[in-house]
């Protein structure tokens, strides 16, 4: 550990930068706190042969409020804990702006040094996240890990992944958080108390590295290119047939496993845990109606998700932002429901879903009232349980309800000589009832607005779906 208590800022990483050595990726490890790893080939950031202490940092900025911060470091706690290590201090800070070179004030990381030394913690995390820069620095001054909310969401996800797709698609933006950190791992320097006498050598060695991770990132993304395109066919054969596409969507934890599991034979993971479901998981739903949808369960989405697995995680969003309806899951029974779906609407707009219709569902009725409550203000929306079955029927309805709102009904007549746009219709749309006649067969069907247009010609009559798009009634 460095010496800094005389000049804790002489020899820290300006925020331009300038090369230091870097870390040889399977380096030893003697530091105590193995959290700061940036994950590697093995895929995890965490040690987790014993539970790291860690304390969490929370800075309200200018116009920021601080119960705000306190609700973040919760949810930050519980990711640390998922992660598997223990939050055992808090630190928080009010600032005009981020310290360009620390985040908080230098006044305040000696103070956190020297709580750090009393509480004996391995690492801090941040809940926001810190340039390669500060997190250079912050490592150097402490002696310690210094983290952020991205590196704890990426561990989490790195150790729920178990598709090969879902492990690529991880390793990307472990990748992506690592490749500007790879000068400013602070472990090796932390060892080595700055090493300038390694230069030279260091650099041969950072060049290397960076080469070798680049040459990574290119081989994943070749790779999830070719499960996309694969992914694309598949959702064209969807297109030709007449089942419509529904994604459960909503913030992790709020249930959207239970209820597909509860609502269709999936055998999906449902765990009190944070990011248990990563690949997408796609089940057949029959809807009271008689039609039948296919329904996707997603990713959880959470605040602050990292950037670096939004791009990683395309491919397997592309489902949501192709679904013709969002069954948004919210945990009516969660301390800020409201926060949580527009944290969710922002990853949605985020992803290019942020225009297809959206179905609320307050989860988790049976813990009290507030998922009534907010359904009541939500107009469209329903309460449900996923656990006590409660509403399910209503919840199916309204899925049927609003997909047949995105349809027009429509009266044809088509010639007998085209054989070839009866087929479609029956293909593209549902057909409701069918008489034939002298010049041709005369049917009612409902139909997306895409499939209208090329049936102009056969038009004898035609009327848009009645019920309205969801709407809030009312302010959160
Ligand atoms: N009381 C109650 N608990 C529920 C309900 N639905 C889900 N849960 C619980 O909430 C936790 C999370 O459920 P999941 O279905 O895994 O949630 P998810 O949205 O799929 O979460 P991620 O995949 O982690 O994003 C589990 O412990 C479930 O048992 C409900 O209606 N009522
Ligand atoms: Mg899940």
């Amino acid at each position: 550990m460095p010496d800094s208590e005389d000049s804790p800022s002489s020899d820290l990483w300006p925020v331009d930068g300038w090369d230091e050595p870097g870390d040889p990726i399977e380096e030893e490890e003697s530091h105590r706190g193995a959290f700061g790893g940036y994950g590697g080939e093995s895929g995890g950031l965490i040690e987790r042969t014993f539970r790291e202490r860690i304390i969490l940092v929370g800075v309200t900025l200018d116009g920021g409020d601080d119960e705000e911060t306190h609700a973040m470091l919760d949810e930050l706690a519980l990711l640390v804990d998922t992660a598997g290590a223990d939050a055992v201090k808090r630190v928080h800070q009010r600032r005009a702006s981020p310290d360009p070179a620390t985040y908080i004030g230098k006044g305040k990381v000696q103070e956190m040094k020297e709580l750090a030394e009393a509480v004996d913690c391995d690492t801090v995390v941040f809940d926001d996240e810190l340039s390669p820069a500060q997190q250079f620095n912050l490592e150097k001054i402490l002696g310690r890990t210094a983290l952020d909310r991205t590196a704890v969401i990426l561990d989490i996800f790195a150790q729920n992944a178990s598709t090969l797709e879902g492990k690529a698609q991880v390793e990307l933006a472990q990748l992506r958080y690592r490749l500007p950190r790879l000068r400013g791992s602070g472990r090796k320097l932390s060892q080595q108390g700055g090493g300038i006498g390694t230069r030279g050598p260091g650099e041969t060695q950072l060049e290397v590295d960076r080469r070798r991770l680049v040459r990574r990132v290119h081989k994943l993304e070749a790779d999830l290119r070719q499960v996309q395109s694969h992914r694309a066919t598949q959702s064209k054969q969807r297109s030709r047939t007449r089942n419509r596409a529904v994604a459960f969507v909503g913030y992790t934890n709020a249930g959207k496993s239970s209820l597909l599991n509860r609502l269709t034979d999936a055998d999906v993971l449902v765990e009190d845990r944070l990011f248990a479901t990563l690949d997408a998981t796609t089940r057949r739903l029959p809807l009271p109606g008689g039609e039948t949808v296919f329904a996707t369960d997603t990713v959880g989405f959470i605040r602050k998700l990292p950037h670096q697995l939004v791009t990683a995680f395309k491919t397997t969003l592309d489902v949501v932002r192709d679904a013709d309806l969002l069954v948004h899951v919210v945990d009516g029974s969660g301390p800020d429901p409201v926060g949580s779906m527009d944290a969710v609407r922002d990853v949605l707009e985020e992803i290019g879903a942020g225009d297809v219709p959206e179905l609320l569902v307050f989860n988790k009725s049976d813990r009290g009232d507030t998922s009534r409550i907010l359904a009541e203000r939500y107009e469209g929306s329903v309460a449900a349980s996923a656990i006590s079955g409660q509403n399910l029927d209503l919840l199916l309805e309204k899925i049927g309800d609003r997909l047949r709102s995105m349809t027009e009904l429509a009266e044809l007549l088509i010639p007998w000589d085209r054989g070839d746009v009866l087929a479609s219709v029956h293909r593209e749309g549902q057909v409701l009832s069918e008489s034939p006649e002298e010049s041709g067969m005369r049917l009612k069907a409902r139909l997306e607005p895409a499939s209208m247009g090329a049936l102009r010609d056969y038009l004898v009559q035609h009327e848009s779906g009645s019920d309205a798009p969801i709407e809030e009634t009312a302010p959160s």
